[in-house]
């Protein structure tokens, strides 16, 4: 393959208006990429961003203050057609978690001063799902957990994503400050109400008064973000090597991009539109068929397959009985959920996930998808099942699912290998698999008692529960293979 050309970065420093926390794989092959178009398509340099960890990946923000703040990032539409760009929008890193001695906050002061500095407008995030530290049923703020508690007892010393929003607010409005808008990127329902949520639920810990403040006048607009980006392998690295790219920063992603964003920002936002940023009145719509088509077929995969030792997305969709099975989750049971814009059209946009997951270039393990399933599941699948159920429609793609997850909780795969659970309810799946492995009837109803998880009233749905379980022991007995077999019997 000819080696591509390398789009260069635009533009260096100017000022930073976004901080963004959560500098992962996501935020540098997604909401960076959207940037620097912006950039590249301006000359405007304004809308630099100062990007921050604050619990893992210390590495990261070390090595791109080494390469300048420079990276790559490589798309690929499939094996013979890659873009690379190199990227030089994120201005400045910063970590505020834990370091090898134990301590926390490297450069939380750092943060805490640019988060309330007057040209800040825009915080993003994209911390995953737990980060936000709510119950993920009933999005209460997770109060007696300990990051939060320590936030509650220290507020000018946070450690949490919606600590560090709360103190930098705080600090604004002392100063007489306007908020900055707070933008949530990640894989959340209604993600701009939940991070306000959240906000204000542990506001009203330390001063109502500043509650009151957030609740009036702190804009959290919800967005739907969309870009395959896996975790980086060895294999990666390599093939960007062969394209001449020695960079331990950079990160490997699909073509396809979408962001579609609620268009509610008081203190300005750069023009992304002109980048194909969809800048809409109502983000929810596009943010439901998301969840439940993309991401719904993701984590059936992960759960269904991970077990089975197949390793990655590509290897279960080149299975026809894996296919058809997505396509009628997809159809059957998350389409009618949707109440879409007039004229979309959810067949085509299967067939365009299918051909997403099938695209080899993209190493996208399932272990990766599968884990936080607790803090995933209610969107993705439970919440639409509920209201099938309430119309009383069978969802036996759901019930599978939901029988493999429990099946995949167990943290063994089929020839007995043990593979971490990568959860924070993990400790709870481990505790209800030693209880009640051996009794499957009372497994799966310890599972769908979890309130925290599952919507009680599915729980109670008897009908429901009696299929998981025949999942469940089919899995457990027969296998993949048998269990796909007879999933209309
Ligand atoms: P990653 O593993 O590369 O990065 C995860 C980031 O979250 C890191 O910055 C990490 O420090 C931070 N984090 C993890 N737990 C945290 C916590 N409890 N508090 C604060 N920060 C925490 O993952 P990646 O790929 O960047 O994905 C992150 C999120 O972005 C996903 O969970 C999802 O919500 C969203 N997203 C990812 C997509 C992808 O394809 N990778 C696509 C669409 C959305
Ligand atoms: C995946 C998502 O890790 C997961 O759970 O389902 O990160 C998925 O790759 C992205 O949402 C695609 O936009």
């Amino acid at each position: 393959m000819p080696h591509p050309a390398v789009l260069p970065a635009g533009p260096r420093a100017g000022s930073i208006r976004i901080v963004h926390l959560g500098l992962g794989a996501f935020h540098r092959a997604q909401q960076a990429v959207y940037l620097e178009g912006y950039r590249q398509r301006t000359g405007d340099a304004a809308w630099g961003i100062s990007s921050a960890n604050l619990r893992t990946n210390v590495d990261l923000v070390d090595g791109l203050r080494e390469a300048g703040h420079r990276y790559h990032v490589a798309e690929y539409a499939d094996r013979e057609s890659v873009t690379l760009r190199e990227i030089g929008v994120i201005e400045e890193t910063l970590f505020t978690g834990c370091d090898a001695q134990g301590r926390w906050g490297r450069d939380l002061d750092a943060l805490l001063t640019r988060l309330a500095l007057p040209e800040t407008r825009i915080v993003t995030l994209t911390v995953t799902e737990k980060g936000y530290f709510l119950n993920p049923s009933s999005g209460a703020l997770l109060v007696d957990d300990p990051m939060i508690a320590a936030d509650i007892a220290t507020p000018s010393r946070p450690r949490t994503a919606p600590g560090i929003l709360v103190e930098a607010l705080a600090r604004r409005r002392s100063q007489g400050l306007a908020p900055f808008t707070v933008l949530s990127c990640d894989n959340m329902p209604d993600n701009g109400q939940r991070t306000r949520n959240a906000m204000i639920q542990l506001a009203e810990r330390r001063d109502a008064a500043l509650a009151a403040w957030i609740a009036a006048e702190v804009a959290c607009p919800s967005s739907m973000v969309d870009r395959i980006v896996p975790a980086m392998t060895d294999a990666d690295f390599v093939r960007l090597a062969d394209l001449g790219v020695e960079d331990p920063n950079a990160v490997v992603g699909e073509g396809f991009a979408q962001w579609v964003i609620e268009d509610h920002f008081p203190q300005g936002r750069p023009a992304w539109e002109a980048d194909g940023v969809e800048m809409v009145a109502d983000v929810a719509p596009f943010e439901t068929m998301k969840l439940r088509m993309l991401n719904g077929s993701h984590s059936l995969l992960a759960y269904l397959g991970a077990p089975e030792g197949i390793e990655t997305v590509v290897e279960a969709v080149s299975r026809d009985d894996l296919r058809t099975l997505l396509r009628r989750y997809m159809l059957e049971e998350a389409a009618p959920t949707l109440v879409m814009p007039e004229g979309t059209d959810l067949a085509a946009y299967a067939d365009m996930l299918l051909a997403r997951f099938a695209n080899d270039s993209l190493r996208h393990r399932l272990h990766q998808i599968a884990m936080d399933g607790s803090q995933k599941l209610p969107q993705r699948w439970l919440l639409g099942t509920l209201a099938r159920r309430d119309i009383g429609q069978e969802t036996p793609c759901t019930a599978l699912g939901l029988a493999a997850w429990i099946r995949y909780t167990a943290g063994k795969d089929r020839q007995g290998r043990v593979y971490p659970v990568d959860d924070p309810l993990a400790e709870r799946f481990a505790d209800l698999h030693a209880r009640h492995g051996q009794q499957p009837d009372a497994l799966v109803k310890a599972y769908l008692a979890m309130g925290d998880v599952v919507p009680p009233a599915l729980a109670a749905d008897g009908d429901f529960t009696a299929a998981v379980l025949t999942h469940y022991c089919r899995l457990s007995e027969q296998g993949l293979d048998g269990t796909l077999a007879a999933l209309d019997e």
